[in-house]
């Protein structure tokens, strides 16, 4: 394992390379234990380079085995060589030279999944962010763009299929049952987007005219036999590749794109030019193997690698700061490809959940840092929810900010300027300002400034006036490194919503810039004066989720409810009604805590009731208002002094009542909703269809306390999504029931043969709630259908037990914290980027109430004692705890 040196990278330290490399000839002789790689740098000395200036190549856990310069062998006295980097310095030699280095490596002893590695005998590389200093010594950074040639040699039986990128040039025999292929990209790209694959695979092949009539050749490559499987994301790569035309101009660059599917990941997949690597989670479904979650999942991420083609490829980052200016815009790209795809409206409420759940703890605990980072120690560590998610928001807050057509102006310059280029976030800031003519100097701080801002927003109707004022405050709170902050631009959109639940028009509206419907909230205090306001309104906050903020504001629950009947802005709706379920079980939650027996309002459950009735509603938005916060969404509202304990109870007990409250209706909704046995389809609609019936399952299953339903729709269920959703109910809420023994078994005894299903067997376990997880999870590392090397049987078993068991993880002994810590140095010694990713699962341990915080903090200083702990897993543990 790489050493860890404690070294701090950056930003201000960036300095381009000496030496630039125009072109490379890759020729890999594969070998299970023995791989050769010889690289052929044909290398230019860039200008200002004084003669002699020294050349220093990346390298990770490397066997060098020669190096020639301009066709000479070089003595071992004119380098300098370890495992971590070559150095030739007193390199006397012309502007322009050749090296040949020839290295060997072993891709089966490779259990860090960075480099090349095998999955299940099939050869492939991951080499983002630094994963090409596993294969050769190299410049191994996104400024350094090159053309490559590679030659894959390897025998014919094994590995029958060779893939790298670009397109294939030539292939043939080479006797002793091996073969040969030679790929050329002619697009100048950097090493982490260098791909290889060679392997005995299935293949689903297709085909796409671009607009411009080109024909691509397209290939998804999976396990042998799970081909068909393949099809829903073939059409989603189709689907992707039209939009990306249509909506932004961007057409595809090669003659063929291919897609392979490998079951050892770290991530969800990488976009490799022209060879898209992918988790097989994300490529593998059909109706009975993947649910409708998997489904939205597969199109988003096969979007998501597919437009980073223009976004990340074409454009790439000048160095690993930049992370955020191809995953951010790829990320907006991929939810506005979903949301035109699907329903806009439910699309976004998901996102805002998701970034709510992932990003705002992250902005708001020890792990914080900007969506543009100054410094790491190492870099997979930055792969985040808020270089991605909040990333994302920032891009989609320039389109508000900006208004579509000037934000389409300046993407439309940020890709015709920088094409080939390795950009950075200033320069993409740069071309909307240029666009634009507008100054974007204040809103470019979400960029650079950790921190969820929170907004503090008071009304006050004023009928003799005719005015309401809303008194708006911005704060950002301090957050490590950064202890002040900066005044940010928040664009904020405010609905005023009368008494018929229409929208009020102001005649005249003071105190702020306010554009096309948009606040723009700049300086610390605003008071917003909204004239011609007559009735007192309802105000209808942040629509659209506007701004990643936070906002407290006193709403009396007459008006929220109100909202959320009325609001003609669905995310509006929704976050009404939110807010006051978080309010019921946060209220819930603490009588518990202080022994007293907690109740809800009435009006409450029958507005529930009332939602998920109402025809004129769409399905999957009805299902997402019968969803209640998750355990972790309330210990996230609730901030502080958190009892995992009384916030399982509490919730349980509203999703009872709310059953209890429209059982009638509830029943007849549910049977309504059968699918009687018509065909699957993966599509939207039916996806909502199929939201909102397990959602009233879950109600209707607290309700009475009798498993029999979810048995039923068990036994009943034709796809995945009703299975795995019927399994959970029994799971979770009848732990003692036959029923609940039985489904498991049958379950098991079905899927055996299938890891990816299995997942969501395991996931399901490790999530039951209650005291006993702990046991439970380790018991369930010892199922033959686990393994401890397989990312995504780790994350499904232990990453779950970690993030979504509130009760077994956070158990008061502190039994879970240990377990966990145990498991995750145990992973560390194989896979590093595993366990510091597991590791981030400590994130909240400040919010707990105080014993649990105690035993936390325990395991955490117990982690980081170990001596030979990677530096991805010290990194996280020593900026968690300090
Ligand atoms: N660029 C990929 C994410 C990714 C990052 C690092 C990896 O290393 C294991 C793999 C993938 C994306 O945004 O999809
Ligand atoms: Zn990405």
């Amino acid at each position: 394992m790489r050493k860890d040196t404690g070294q701090i990278f950056r930003i201000e330290d960036y300095r381009p390379t000496p030496y630039a490399i125009e072109k490379v000839d890759l020729v890999f002789q594969l070998d299970p234990q023995a791989t050769m790689v010889t690289a052929r740098l044909a290398m230019r000395a860039r200008a200002g380079t004084n003669p002699g200036t020294a050349l220093v190549l990346d390298g990770d856990e490397l066997t060098l085995i020669s190096v020639k310069l301009d066709g000479a062998e070089l003595e071992p006295s004119r380098y300098q060589v370890n495992s971590q980097r070559l150095e030739l310095s007193n390199l006397l030699t012309g502007e322009r030279f050749d090296l040949e280095i020839v290295t060997r490596i072993d891709p089966s002893a490779n259990s860090t999944l960075m480099g090349l590695y095998r999955s299940r005998d099939v050869y492939c590389t991951q080499c983002e962010a630094e994963g090409f200093r596993r294969i050769t010594y190299f410049l191994d950074r996104p400024d350094v763009l090159t053309v490559y040639t590679v030659r894959i040699e390897a025998d014919q039986t094994s590995a029958p299929v060779l893939l790298s990128n670009g397109n294939l040039v030539e292939t043939g025999e080479l006797g002793s049952g091996r073969h040969f292929a030679v790929w050329h990209d002619p697009h100048p790209k950097p090493s982490y987007l260098f791909a290889l694959v060679a392997g005995s695979l299935g293949l689903l092949r297709d085909s796409f005219v671009t607009v411009s009539g080109r024909s691509v050749d397209l290939g998804i490559y999976v396990e042998h036999g799970k081909e068909a499987r393949a099809a829903y994301a073939m059409d989603a790569l189709k689907r992707s590749m039209r939009w990306d035309e249509e909506v932004f101009g961007l057409e595809y660059d090669l003659d063929i794109f291919n897609i392979v599917a490998v079951s050892d990941f770290n991530m969800g997949a990488m976009e490799n030019k022209g060879l898209n690597i992918f988790n097989d989670k994300y490529i593998l479904a059909d109706p009975d193997t993947a649910t409708d979650a998997d489904y939205a999942n597969i199109e988003a991420i096969v979007a998501h690698e597919y437009f980073h083609n223009w976004t990340g490829n074409r454009i790439t980052c000048r160095d690993w700061f930049q992370l955020c200016l191809k995953e951010g815009l790829t990320v907006f790209r991929d939810h506005e490809f979903s949301a035109d795809e699907r329903s806009r409206a439910v699309k976004r409420i998901a996102e805002v959940r998701a970034l709510r759940a992932h990003q705002f703890p992250e902005d708001q605990g020890p792990l914080a840092h900007p969506v543009r980072p100054r410094r790491y120690r190492e870099i997979n560590n930055f792969y985040t929810a808020t270089v991605y998610e909040k990333g994302s928001e920032v891009v989609r807050m320039i389109r508000t900010v900006l208004g579509q057509d000037d934000f389409d102006k300046g993407m439309r310059l940020y890709l015709d300027r920088h094409d080939g280029d390795a950009a950075t976030i200033e320069d993409f800031i740069k071309a909307f300002e240029d666009a634009s003519g507008k100054d974007l100097g204040q809103f470019a701080l979400w960029y650079h400034q950790a921190g969820t801002p929170h907004l503090t927003v008071n009304a006050v109707h004023d009928a003799a006036a005719r005015e309401l004022r809303l008194e708006i405050e911005q704060s950002v709170p301090p957050t490590p490194s950064e202890a002040r902050k900066r005044l940010m631009h928040i664009p904020l959109i405010v609905g005023l919503v009368g008494a018929q639940g229409t929208d009020m028009e102001a005649s005249a509206i003071e105190g702020a810039e306010v554009v096309d419907g948009v606040i723009h909230i700049k300086k610390r205090k605003h008071v917003v004066r909204f004239k011609g306001i007559s009735e007192r309104p309802r105000i209808s906050l942040n629509r659209g989720f506007s701004a990643p903020v936070t906002i407290s504001m006193e709403r009396d629950d007459d008006d929220l409810t109100f909202l959320a009947r009325h609001d003609r802005d669905p995310f509006a709706r929704w976050e009404a009604l939110n807010a006051l379920l978080t309010d019921a079980v946060k209220d819930a939650a603490r009588q518990i805590r202080a022994q007293r027996q907690p109740a809800f309002e009435a009006d409450l459950l029958s507005l529930v009731g009332e939602l998920a009735m109402r025809e004129d509603l769409e399905p999957a938005f009805r299902a997402l208002a019968l969803t209640l916060p998750s355990e972790a969404d309330i210990a996230r509202e609730m901030g502080s002094n958190i009892d995992p304990d009384a916030i399982h109870a509490a919730r349980d007990m509203l999703s009872c009542q709310i059953g209890l409250a429209n059982l009638e209706a509830f029943t007849g909704l549910y049977e309504a909703h059968s699918d009687g046995g018509a065909p699957f389809s993966p599509d939207a609609a039916s996806a909502g269809r199929r939201a909102l019936r397990n959602a009233l399952l879950e109600h209707l299953s607290a309700a009475t306390g009798d498993p029999s339903l979810a048995a039923r729709q068990f036994a009943a269920a034709t796809n995945m999504t009703d299975l795995a959703a019927a399994l959970m109910q029994l799971a979770h809420r009848f732990p003692q029931a036959v029923e609940k023994l039985e489904a498991l078994g049958t379950f098991e005894a079905r899927f055996a043969g299938d890891p990816l299903v299995m997942d969501k067997w395991f996931a399901i376990q490790a999530s039951t709630p209650g005291a006993g997880g702990v046991e439970r999870v380790r018991d369930l590392m010892r199922h033959p259908g686990f393994a401890l090397t397989n990312p995504n049987r780790v994350r499904s078993l232990v990453g779950t037990f970690a993030t979504a068991n509130q009760t077994g993880f956070h158990r008061a002994d502190g039994a879970g914290y240990d377990f966990f810590a145990a498991t995750v140095v145990e992973i560390d010694a194989r896979n590093p980027q595993l366990a510091a990713r597991l590791a981030t699962a400590f994130r909240s341990w400040k919010a707990l109430e105080p014993d649990r915080q105690k035993a936390a903090r325990a395991a955490l200083s117990g982690i980081a004692r170990n001596a030979n702990l990677s530096t991805d897993l010290r990194d996280i543990v020593e900026r968690t705890l300090a």
